[in-house]
């Protein structure tokens, strides 16, 4: 029986891998709630239904959907595609999965972290959210993997790590006060050292303009190897993205990884920018419980939003003239992987991308 730990990653000898090291497969939520997703979440699911086969196509994938909708996903989703029965509140297996560590003899173990639905009710996205944070603990009972309760309010959107010691993460979000009111700078470190095992953190001022996470890491930046980021950019200095891409550049040239080595960074252009239409922000239900998404609202869009799966990269595209060159500069940055580009409005609509409705599960030994 899979045993929640009172010990720590790094004291057992455990680390978080980098999403470009090998997996066992990739797990995914389907989406439902009709006060995030606009149309049903007819339109959403099309969208999580394309990612999932693109991902599929590299590892295995499971899906997770709740009690009503099982039978329609399962329907929507080829055999390829394992489908289980979660009950969830939303669909980000990024944020509400579990992080996964492994240690030398590829054993695999889980990180839980608290969850509040970025930032509870202070900003956070809807209320309640009970069943999303119970998912990570689902998993790992169902993947018989052992568990860390890590005494901290974080999504996994809001790390990116090397796997060999480095993190990176936002001043923005993980010293929000929605998120740890009561840890310090230095406590939160501490903690992170110990969940996953890393020795250099750097910390980067602000995530994406108007990001609604509150500025995860995952939608700005990301690591495309061992010292190599790719940055979300634009050249245009009116535009509120220009300064906070640029502060996160100079900090990233002023920064060292674990290793003691400089980063090499990429820029990646934005998107548009994107705004969402009349037509999309009417087709989403009005709930006292969530938050709104009124028309014309400026969408965090960023091909750095993407997965890494093995042998591939599973990007978003919008239909926008910089969906080529980005695609080229991924390619440059992941060679040997193939370059697959998904259509992420949809999911851009419900607050994120695919990075952040998807949860890798490392190459390891046992469990299931
Ligand atoms: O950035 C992510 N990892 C998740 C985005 C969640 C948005 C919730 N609407």
């Amino acid at each position: 029986m899979p045993k929640t730990l009172n010990s720590r990653p790094r004291a057992d000898g455990f680390r978080m891998p980098a999403e470009y090291e090998p997996h066992a497969g990739c797990f995914m939520v389907w989406p439902e709630r009709p006060d995030n997703w606009r149309l049903g979440a007819k339109p959403a699911q099309e969208a999580f239904a394309a990612v999932a086969e693109a991902i599929g196509r590299f590892e295995p994938v499971t899906v997770g959907a709740s009690a009503a909708q099982f039978a329609n996903a399962r329907a929507r989703l080829s055999d390829a595609v394992r489908v289980i029965e979660l009950s969830t509140d939303d669909a980000w297996a990024r944020d509400t999965g579990p992080t996964f560590v492994v240690n030398g003899a590829g054993d695999v173990r889980g990180v839980d972290w608290g969850f509040n639905a970025w930032g509870g009710l202070s900003g956070g996205l809807y209320f309640p959210w009970d069943r999303d944070a119970a998912v990570a603990r689902k998993i790992l009972e169902a993947e018989r993997r052992d568990r860390y309760e890590a005494p901290l309010i974080l999504e996994g959107g809001s790390i990116h790590v090397d796997g060999q010691g480095t993190c990176i993460v936002t001043e923005e979000c993980l010293l929000n006060e929605n998120r740890n009111p009561r840890l310090s700078r230095k406590e939160i470190e501490a903690l992170l050292r110990d969940y996953l095992a890393v020795d250099t953190i750097v910390w980067i001022p602000r995530g994406v303009y108007l990001d609604e996470t509150d500025g995860h890491v995952d939608n700005l930046l990301c690591f495309s190897g061992p010292g190599e980021i790719l940055l979300t950019w634009t050249d245009d200095r009116d535009d509120p993205q220009y300064e906070r891409s640029l502060e996160a550049l100079r900090i990233l040239e002023s920064s060292r990884d674990a290793k003691g080595n400089p980063f090499l960074v990429r820029k990646l252009v934005q998107p548009g920018p994107l705004f969402s239409t009349a037509e999309e922000a009417r087709g989403v239900d009005y709930s006292a419980s969530s938050a709104p998404r009124p028309a014309g609202g400026r969408l965090a869009g960023s091909y750095v939003n993407h997965y890494v799966a093995n042998g591939a990269v599973i990007v978003p595209t919008f239909g926008v003239e910089q969906d080529g060159p980005a695609l080229t500069v991924l390619a440059e940055a992941y060679p040997g992987r193939e370059i697959v580009g998904v259509p992420g409005r949809e999911i851009l609509l419900g607050g994120g991308n695919i990075h952040c409705i998807t949860q890798q599960y490392p190459a390891g030994q046992g469990g299931r």
